[in-house]
């Protein structure tokens, strides 16, 4: 009888040891928040041609014309990681300095890829990824010195007009024509200042993409979200255009370039996610 309760208790204890122990195990993985780091890449093409070749690749509209980029940026702000909760994981929201990045076609890399690598991700796993095309107008509200790193960068980088203008969201520039592309035009979408105050369009566009696969962050996986965006909905998408003498020279927030920032802003689309 002693010796059946003694080994009843001992292996009662070696129970409960061997419980909380696996316990713990699961603590220290769900309670490791180490934060990760995130790329996210961006592939500009044409959907039947493939990546765009600077100067080169001729693409026809769905009007017939002509058209192909000797410059293609835009910028990027305001990237939101969306969990499976729905949980959001903001990068650096509205504070250009360190979270507005300008996609620049002549950055790309012999795959067509410009890079963003975000760090200091929270760990998690994310299903959807939304980002701003342009600066966003209470960014823009912080003024020059709040901002003053990115908007030198924006300067430098041709993507910026004066203070009181503004930023250059996106900036397309090239060559059109009916049968040979011969003709220049610059396209250049940015909000006027503030638009609010200056009663003129709003430019800037919050995108949200579905991921195909979950991008798993933690500080052993680095996801990489593969973004294809398909420049034929410049002149082909939603609102179907023509280069013409009117529009060929357009900056700023035209009718021509709201519609240009519509189309542009439906170009976005997740392709793939590595997850190593
Ligand atoms: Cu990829």
């Amino acid at each position: 009888m002693k010796i059946y309760k003694f080994l009843s208790l001992l292996f009662t204890a070696i129970l409960l040891f061997s419980v909380s122990s696996c316990r713990n195990n699961d603590d220290d993985d769900l309670q490791d928040t180490t934060p990760g780091k995130l790329q996210v890449k961006f592939e500009n093409g044409f959907n039947n041609l493939g990546q765009i070749v600077l100067g080169q690749t001729i693409q026809t509209s769905s009007n017939g014309q002509k058209h192909q980029f000797s410059t293609l940026k835009y910028i990027i702000s305001n990237i939101t990681l969306i969990d499976e909760n729905g949980g959001e994981f903001k990068y650096h929201y509205n504070d250009p300095d360190k979270g507005a990045f300008i996609v620049d076609q002549s950055d790309a890399d012999a795959s067509g890829v410009v890079y963003l690598n975000l760090t200091e991700i929270a760990k998690g796993n994310y299903k959807k990824i939304k980002f701003g095309l342009g600066i966003s107008p209470q960014a823009y509200l912080l003024g020059q010195s709040g901002q003053g790193e990115f908007w030198q960068t924006a300067k430098t980088e041709g993507m910026a007009w004066s203070w009181a203008a503004g930023y250059i969201f996106t900036k397309l520039e090239g060559k059109y024509g009916a049968s040979a592309t011969n003709t220049k035009f610059m396209n250049h979408a940015g909000n006027m200042g503030d638009p609010n105050a200056n009663g003129t369009p709003n430019l800037y566009r919050e995108i949200t993409l579905d991921l195909p696969t979950t991008a798993r962050v933690s500080k052993d996986v680095t996801p990489s979200v593969h973004i294809l965006a398909d420049l034929n909905q410049y002149l082909s998408g939603q609102t179907p255009l023509t280069l013409d003498t009117a529009n060929n020279m357009a900056m700023g927030s035209s009718v021509h370039l709201v519609n240009v920032t519509e189309n542009v802003s439906k170009m976005f689309k997740v392709d793939h996610v590595h997850n190593d």
